[in-house]
């Protein structure tokens, strides 16, 4: 699919707020796999379309999770992880995108899981360092981004961790998991 064509369909789907972030995505997610050595084209598309689900009813995600026998323990966890495995759901569904790579990046890009592949780590990357984030910690990730990703990707899951038991959060287990099978095996 065509940037325009996408670009048309997930701006009826989000704010224009979630469109500015949208494009920042795509912008970071292209040129990190240009210098990781992943397709531009399916970083652009997976980008694009990865917070396809943000803005949907919650019962309506909680229904397509029941109905789609999804994790019984997303809906134990807070609702913004809801978004991103509804999401390569419709994407598929609404949209036809077909693309098993395109869909897993959109699917894990929240919570991660162990032994993502090179697309899922970008995406992930590069929804937490695009240039309109603005937190503690998002610059030092910014550099390491370009000089090694597993250890950006590290470093996001460390501080999303952080802030999340910092404010007496739960963290999802593919989370907690993503981060030690990084640590522990590179995986
Ligand atoms: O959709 P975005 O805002 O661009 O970013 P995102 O999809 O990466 O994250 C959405 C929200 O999910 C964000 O507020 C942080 C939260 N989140 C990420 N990992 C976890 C989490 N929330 C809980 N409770 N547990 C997690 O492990
Ligand atoms: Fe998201
Ligand atoms: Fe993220
Ligand atoms: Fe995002």
């Amino acid at each position: 699919m065509e940037r325009e064509a996408a670009l048309k369909i997930v701006a009826e789907q989000i704010t224009e707020h979630r469109y500015v972030h949208t494009i920042g995505v795509m912008e970071t997610a292209i040129q990190l796999a240009r210098h990781y050595g992943e397709d531009p084209k399916k970083a652009e598309i997976a980008a694009i379309f990865h917070d396809y689900a943000k803005f949907r009813p919650k019962a309506e995600m909680k229904q397509i999770i029941e109905e789609q026998q999804m994790s019984k323990q997303l809906l134990e966890h807070n609702s913004e992880l809801w978004h991103a495995p509804v999401g390569a759901y419709l994407v598929e569904k609404e949209v036809g995108i077909t693309d098993q790579d395109v869909l897993s990046a959109i699917k894990y890009h929240t919570s991660g899981r162990p032994n993502m592949t090179l697309l899922e780590k970008i995406i992930y990357v590069a929804d937490y360092i695009e240039p309109g984030r603005h937190f503690p910690g998002v610059e030092e990730v910014r550099e390491l981004a370009q000089s090694d990703l597993d250890l950006a990707l590290i470093k996001s899951l460390q501080n999303t961790m952080m802030f999340l038991l910092k404010k007496n959060h739960a963290v999802y287990p593919d989370t907690f998991q993503t981060y030690n099978s990084l640590v522990l095996t590179g995986g």
